[in-house]
């Protein structure tokens, strides 16, 4: 055989003989070669020791940060808006649909850790572009921690589990973090968003992200602006309240990874849009008194508004977890002609981290050859060999200038689309120091606070008092007491008061704007594609019903499971369903709606209960269709909000169902269900 028709590897082991990895077939993988049926293994078995070999050396180190993830592919299409921005061709030219994989994540917990925690969301999206590859590497929450790279080391051994013993996992709610985080008061913004609704999104799919730097763009005659990135969740941005987020955490851990791959299974696909806002790069990399530099602090949407500048689809799960979602490498570096970085310290240093950290967890240099990371337009690089190299490489001169392979390749210039670099002006003495801007810590995270409104403030003061409350070393609460008081007073006492600690008092009260874009509670109905609706049902059910509301609700996207007290069919009449849930195997956490259908003897199951009591005093719509009865057996109060009694499942009912459903919670209901639990 020549090299030119050697089999590609395809990957697929169905349907073909079993061999080694030097492709020699195998008539048996069960038993070792050995002396005799009771004798030892041979030293001789090349399939042994290459099984095992190979099983040894499976693992490779997890990222330092973002371990658990879950990925995506999909597309992203330009609306052609960002044309007088940017000269990327991706984002300017409308109509254009570019490649893109999506990687979401957890910041804290090791690679097994469960989804629902209480963190950050990374938001990494690799486009693959035909003038290379951009990543946009962001989080669900568009301000960070700390405003120079060089904090990176320190905040994230802060936040990872305490090095003795290697407690909690995955969680921010432990004295090393609340430590790091009341010293160094510019975290103080982060926190906020950290502890509010958004540290437990519903799923990824209702999640924002934001790129929290200031870009560069750069249009085709020259111009530059300075931009901030967005992604604006079709589906709306909505959060699990608490409880729900740690019955997640041991009943599914999995939530929102399975949660990502089932919609993209069924069809509803997630879809963001991305935005842009756009300031002016007048050579002071501010914008209305808010540095651009400074990564704690965002540009209300208020001042300057998100314009949407294409959208993004993800339709495809990946195939291999390992392949792709682990392998995957993003790069805050990859950029592409038009769009360029800033000075921001922080984005500085990821330039350096993220290829540096690949090297130890892709085992060298050459991880980019992998088909996941491999860019979609043509690479001619000069870069050669290093551990696992996959490229042969034809020439013999890699190096420039040279003859001997005719002076190739050659270079391209701005005209031929070469990623040449907007002169900047850099001027300044080697110092070690912030400029005075950054040294406000406090006026935006009061903004942050005061932009909430009345659910979701004591949804943050709850999280502040549980994290704090497992905190064992006083002075460390009392001085993050300290900085909630310097944000709001009120913020402060009700924290305070849930730790039995005295409030610091006298700060002054900060004059701050408000921005509703920052609350995420609609008064108007979103779409309810992708959401999901348990019925309890048995055989004495209107099942027919259960079809009829079933055909409703698809129509919009959503999906009916039927729950029942054992598996299989349930059949009444002509009418049957397929039962999808027991009640042993069913959990409130994975509805958004919970109904009983009309007919279901009524009975205390402490199952059925449980399930209808957990929705309830989550705030999602329940309801039922007859008399009714089976939900007031459960203790469920029919006149309470969000609760829908009907005679049958008629427009009406569904109606409402559908109504409830797009605004998410009842959160009318709130102040009747005790506030531990939401
Ligand atoms: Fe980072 C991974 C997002 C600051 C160093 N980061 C990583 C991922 C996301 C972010 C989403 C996971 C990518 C994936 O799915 O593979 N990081 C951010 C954001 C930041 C940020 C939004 C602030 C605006 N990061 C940051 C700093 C440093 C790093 C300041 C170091 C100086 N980040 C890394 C890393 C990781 C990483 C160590 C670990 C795995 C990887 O890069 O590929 O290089």
């Amino acid at each position: 055989m020549t090299a030119t028709n050697v089999p590609e590897p395809t990957g697929d082991q169905r349907d073909r003989f079993l061999t080694t990895a030097q492709g020699v077939r195998l008539p048996d993988t069960d038993h070792s070669l050995k002396a005799g049926e009771r004798g030892p293994s041979l030293l001789e078995d090349f399939h042994l020791r290459e099984k095992i070999t190979h099983f040894d050396h499976e693992r490779i180190p997890e990222r330092v940060v973002h371990a658990r993830g879950a990925a995506a592919h999909g597309v992203f299409t330009a609306y052609g808006s960002a044309a007088s921005v940017t000269r990327a061709h991706f984002l300017a030219e409308k109509g254009r649909e570019t490649p893109v994989f999506v990687r979401f994540s957890t910041v804290l917990g090791s690679r097994g850790s469960a989804d629902t925690v209480r963190d950050t969301r990374g938001f990494a999206v690799k486009f693959y572009t035909e003038q290379g590859n951009f990543d946009l590497v962001g989080n669900n929450i568009p301000v960070f921690f700390i405003q120079d790279g060089i904090k990176f080391p320190d905040v994230i051994h802060a936040g990872k589990p305490q090095p003795d013993l290697e407690i909690p996992q995955a969680q921010s709610a432990h004295d090393t973090f609340w430590d790091f985080v009341s010293l160094h008061t510019e975290a103080t913004h982060h926190v906020m968003w950290a502890m509010s609704d958004r540290g437990i999104p519903r799923s990824y799919r209702t999640m924002e992200g934001f790129g929290v730097h200031a870009f560069r763009l750069v249009d085709a005659e020259g111009g530059t602006a300075l931009v901030k990135f967005h992604w604006k969740p079709v589906a709306g941005v909505h959060s699990l309240v608490w409880e729900e987020a740690q019955i997640a955490a041991g009943v599914d851990p999995d939530f929102h990874r399975r949660d990502l791959a089932e919609a993209i299974e069924a069809g509803a696909f997630p879809e963001w849009e991305l935005g842009i806002q756009v300031m002016l790069d007048d050579g002071t990399d501010s914008c209305e008194g808010i540095d651009l530099l400074d990564p704690t602090k965002i540009v209300p949407e208020e001042l300057v508004p998100v314009q949407p500048i294409g959208r993004l689809r993800l339709d495809r799960n990946p195939t291999s977890y390992f392949a792709e979602t682990e392998q995957v490498a993003f790069h805050t570096g990859n950029l592409v002609p038009g769009i360029e970085v800033t000075n921001d310290p922080l984005m500085q240093a990821r330039l350096f981290s993220y290829l540096d950290t690949q090297l130890t967890r892709l085992g060298g240099p050459n991880f980019p050859q992998l088909p996941i990371n491999r860019p979609h337009c043509p690479v001619n690089d000069m870069l050669r060999d290093g551990m696992h190299q996959t490229v042969v490489h034809t020439g013999i001169a890699p190096y420039r200038p040279n003859s001997l392979d005719g002076g190739a390749p050659v270079l391209a210039g701005a005209q031929d689309g070469g990623y040449v670099q907007t002169p900047r002006r850099i001027e300044g003495n080697a110092v070690r120091a912030n400029p005075a801007s950054f040294e406000d810590h406090f006026s935006q995270p009061a903004m942050f606070y005061r932009s909430l409104t009345p659910i979701e403030r004591a949804h943050l003061v709850e999280a502040f008092t549980f994290e704090l409350g497992k905190c064992c070393v006083q002075a460390v609460k009392e001085r993050e007491l300290a900085v909630l008081a310097q944000v709001d007073a009120e913020l402060c006492a009700q924290v305070a008061d849930g730790l039995g600690l005295p409030a610091p008092t006298g700060q002054p009260v900060r004059a701050v704007p408000i921005s509703p874009a920052l609350s995420q509670v609609v008064t108007e109905p979103g779409p309810v594609a992708g959401r999901r609706i348990g019925v309890v049902a048995d055989a004495a059910a209107d099942l027919s019903g259960i079809t009829k509301l079933r055909k409703a609700v698809q129509k919009l996207g959503a999906e009916v499971l039927v729950i029942a007290p054992a598996g299989g069919m349930l059949k009444h009449g002509r009418s049957e369903q397929v039962v999808e849930r027991t009640l042993l195997t069913a959990r409130s956490i994975e509805f958004d709606a919970v109904l009983v259908a009309g007919g279901t003897v009524p009975t205390r199951d402490i199952k059925l209960v449980l399930l209808l009591q957990e929705a309830f005093r989550h705030l999602k719509p329940i309801g039922t269709w007859g008399d009714g009865e089976i939900l007031l057996e459960a203790g469920i109060d029919l006149d309470a909000p969000g609760v829908l009694v009907a005679g049958a499942v008629d427009r009406a009912f569904t109606d409402a169902l559908v109504t409830a459903l797009g605004l998410h919670r009842v959160w009318d209901r709130a102040e009747l269900v005790t506030s531990s639990a939401v």
